[in-house]
């Protein structure tokens, strides 16, 4: 049947039907906008048969489900990576291109669904492509924010945020399903009563309650038919508001009901790395656990009917703390809904809930007020007051005497709610996100819960989907690849080891930088476009993509950027080979320290992009609006790859992984998957700098750094700092940057992530860049083993060791010949 569909001619009839019957136009009327949903529907049409073939069979083989709980998903646009991995894209393209459209346009009509703040939201994406592929039966359950990440605009050097009006135009992959609608109910107050056997049972009374009815998203498997869903829940109000209520006398509830349906899932909370502790936002974490664990257990109990069989077909991975109500909630329906006593249900939830940390940034940690969480949720903050009470039993036992063991790890204390140490008692297995970052947790973050559960600490080094970061962004080099070690690393990227018999050879080497020029060619393009600024396409295109956040350390760039201008300005003839330094981020809307380094780098570009007296030796370019679907382009055309967070505190990074699969060469600390990255492609394919993460902690515990000292005794340091407050990149306010200049020598905490400390070393490390690039094999050679060695991450690699080490689920293969 697909071939049938994709089949040019077929393909070609239906889109223009399409048109047609939505429309009422032919190809030379409709809009971009209308022969995208044209083609949508089409396609369409072959998913839903696989989609309901691949749900047939998980109903009748019962395999055991991950539900993947993320309040973050950042899908990206779905139709490219749909063809994909329908194995249709060449064919829509063609089909396409005979009607005289070029496939990205249609492509760029597509809004980019951005459910997710970052690398969290983007690594819940990449594990569902993988899931899939792989033939694991998934659930990804979130939130169908109306609106999604901001868009960000930069006006006079500011980022402006203007909503993200995602489904303006309706979402063509998405399938409202009311009849699996669920209630979540929230506030009023918990009575006891008892039963006609006299056994005690919890209910709540006088509660506010809304709908939650899901959205599902298909998540295509790489060319094995199987098709696995996202559920995004949208809320709505129980009775739309009526004078009817009135009459009734419960107008009053009527109109709270409708106003929380209508705030709760209005807007992502734009933070990463940084909790607001905002009421609607475990608001909305409940609303969205309720439902999703609501959901499993129903289809559950349709075929089973032991609920202590639950932990062989169900696991809840929690996505960080953000989720971790799950454990309260499921151990409420079992008790109050299911009416099993207390170790049942523990036993039950303690096997079927996992836990994943994604960060150390203290400031990141979830706790919440006991007061909003008994207010909100009165019958889950009772089970929470229990589990706490039994751990801290637990604790005494093993600890007599300890108070201080009990200050450390009890799950209520100090008037909060401390999520990360709910998910760690309860979850069976608690994991970082690489090799670093779990030790890290083991020897200090959560040291005290690694000697009381050593069994259940585990690492899972992140992981990146190569369709879609190769396949889909990088079509040139994915087919050059392709030429090489033929297709299997489609789905098994250990085979770009094969690459490395052509790291040595001229011709190869000069085919890569061809490609990456073209890339680089077609990325200039879109700056051209967007920025309105000429990029030299043979300079070496430095980028540095992601949050803006103190720790990534955007300013350490553009410091060293400013320093290296002041060194032309001395030295015009100095040794600099062409480079365009990239950036592109988004700060949190309240965050003013990355908003200040967001006009900062626009202002050191206005200056230097508009001196000509250094010959365009070095441009910088801000990206406005970096998003999944622009960062494929990016990734695509970068030669250096900058990964300069201070170690210890990146937990991984994904773009890392990103950019070294598209041939990129990192400069970057020892920090995160960045070691592992080392490990991976030797020392002589990537450019290490800065303190390690035991010399980053040491400091932070002896409290003896002072940047004051780098600044006093590193002339060239001292300019480049003392530039940010005498006009130099601001002339009409010189104070515009003292906040930076502050931050970095006499705030309370002075560069707090050691900018002025790993400055030097940085310089040297971008000096041997400079020296490498002029160097053009050793480059290429460099650069194609930073692809044939980015094997290990692979979210296919990451996903086959959750499902050995945590989650055990059976595989699926779905035979469709029929279908
Ligand atoms: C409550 C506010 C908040 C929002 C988001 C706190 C924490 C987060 C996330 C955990 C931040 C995040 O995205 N962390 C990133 O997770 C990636 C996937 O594991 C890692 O690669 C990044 O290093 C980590 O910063």
């Amino acid at each position: 049947m697909r071939d049938n569909v994709f089949n040019k001619k077929v393909f070609i009839k239906s889109v223009k039907e399409n048109l047609m019957t939505q429309y009422r136009k032919d190809l030379s009327t409709a809009s971009n906008q209308e022969i995208f949903q044209a083609v949508c529907i089409s396609v369409k049409d072959v998913i839903m048969d696989e989609w309901l073939a691949t749900q047939q069979t998980f109903a009748r083989e019962q395999p055991k489900t991950v539900y993947y709980l993320s309040m973050e998903f950042l899908m990206g646009r779905a139709l490219g990576n749909i063809l994909l991995n329908l194995s249709a894209y060449d064919e829509v393209a063609e089909a396409l291109q005979e009607l005289g459209l070029d496939i990205n346009a249609i492509e760029d009509e597509e809004p980019d669904p951005a459910l997710g703040n970052g690398g969290l939201g983007r690594l819940a994406a990449c594990f569902l492509d993988s899931l899939a592929t792989l033939g694991y039966a998934a659930c990804g359950c979130g939130i169908r924010y109306r609106y999604g990440m901001f868009k960000q605009q930069i006006i006079d050097g500011f980022q402006i945020e203007v909503p993200d009006n995602w489904l303006e135009h309706g979402y063509p992959f998405e399938l409202r399903r009311p009849e699996y609608r669920y209630e979540v109910k929230f506030g009023g107050h918990v009575e006891q009563e008892v039963d006609e056997n006299g056994k005690l049972s919890f209910v709540q009374k006088d509660y506010r309650s809304v709908w939650a009815i899901p959205h599902d998203m298909p998540i295509v498997g790489y060319k094995n038919n199987l098709i696995d869903t996202l559920i995004i829940w949208d809320a709505e109000a129980k009775e739309v508001f009526s004078l009817d209520s009135f009459d009734k006398g419960d107008y009053q509830k009527a109109v709270e009901e409708e106003m929380l349906a209508r705030n709760l899932v209005d807007v992502l909370y734009p933070n990463d790395n940084h909790v607001a502790g905002k009421e609607l936002r475990l608001k909305q974490q409940y609303f969205f656990v309720s439902a999703s664990i609501q959901r499993a257990i129903e289809r559950f109990k349709q075929k089973n009917d032991n609920l202590m069989d639950m932990p062989k077909k169900i696991v809840f991975q929690m996505n960080d703390t953000h989720p971790t109500v799950a454990v309260a909630e499921l151990m409420r329906i079992l008790l109050d809904d299911e009416h099993l006593e207390w170790d049942e249900a523990w036993e039950i939830t303690t096997h079927c809930v996992a836990y994943t940390n994604h960060t150390i940034m203290a400031e990141a940690l979830e706790k919440w007020p006991i007061e909003i969480f008994e207010r909100l949720l009165p019958r889950v903050y009772q089970i929470i007051d229990e589990i706490n009470r039994r751990f801290v039993l637990e604790v005494q036992a093993r600890y007599p005497g300890n108070d201080e063991k009990i200050r450390k790890m009890a799950i209520l204390y100090d008037g909060q709610v401390r999520m990360a140490h709910l998910a760690i008692v309860a979850g069976y297995s608690i994991n970082g996100v690489a090799k670093l970052h779990t030790e890290i947790l083991k020897k200090q973050e959560l040291r005290d819960f690694y000697e009381m559960f050593p069994d259940k600490f585990n690492n899972k080094t992140n992981g990146i989907t190569q369709r879609r970061f190769l396949g889909h962004g990088n079509r040139l080099l994915a087919k050059w690849v392709t030429d090489k070690v033929g297709d299997k690393w489609y789905t098994d990227l250990s085979v770009l080891k094969e690459l490395t018999d052509y790291a040595d050879n001229p011709k190869a080497q000069e085919e890569f930088m061809e490609i990456k020029h073209k890339n680089k060619v077609r990325l200039a393009k879109y700056i051209k476009e967007h920025n309105g600024i000429d990029v030299d396409t043979n300079s070496i295109f430095d980028v540095q993509v992601k949050r803006l956040h103190e720790y990534k350390r955007q300013l350490l760039n553009i410091l060293h950027v400013m320093y290296l201008y002041n060194v032309i300005k001395e030295n015009p003839d100095v040794d600099i080979y062409p480079r365009t330094f990239i950036f592109g981020a988004k700060a949190a809307a309240g965050y003013e320290t990355a908003k200040k380094t967001i006009k900062l780098i626009n202002n050191v570009a206005e200056v230097i992009n508009n001196d000509s007296s250094i010959n365009g030796k070095i441009k910088v370019v801000f990206i406005e609006d970096y998003k999944v679907s622009n960062a494929e382009m990016i990734f695509a055309a970068a030669d250096v790859s900058e990964q300069i967070s201070t170690a210890s505190k990146e937990a991984s990074g994904t773009g890392n992984m990103k950019f070294m699969l598209n041939g990129a060469i990192t400069l970057g600390t020892l920090d995160g998957a960045n070691v592992e990255m080392y490990d991976e492609v030797g020392a002589d394919n990537i450019f290490i700098f800065g303190m390690s993460a035991d010399e980053v902690i040491e400091h932070e515990k002896r409290h003896d750094y002072n940047p004051i000292d780098y600044y006093n005794n590193d002339p060239q340091i001292k300019k480049v700092l003392n530039q940010l407050i005498d006009g130099t990149y601001s002339a009409n306010d010189r104070e515009l940057f003292r906040t930076l200049y502050n931050a970095l020598l006499h705030d309370k905490e002075a560069d707090k992530y050691f900018i002025l400390a790993d400055f030097r070393s940085y310089a040297k490390a971008q000096q041997k860049v400079n020296r490498y690039y002029q160097d053009k094999n050793s480059w290429a050679k460099s650069a194609i083993l930073n692809v044939a060695n980015a094997g290990k991450f692979s979210s296919d690699r990451t996903i086959q060791e959750y499902v050995d080490d945590i989650w055990h689920l059976d595989k699926v293969k779905i035979d469709n010949t029929g279908a």
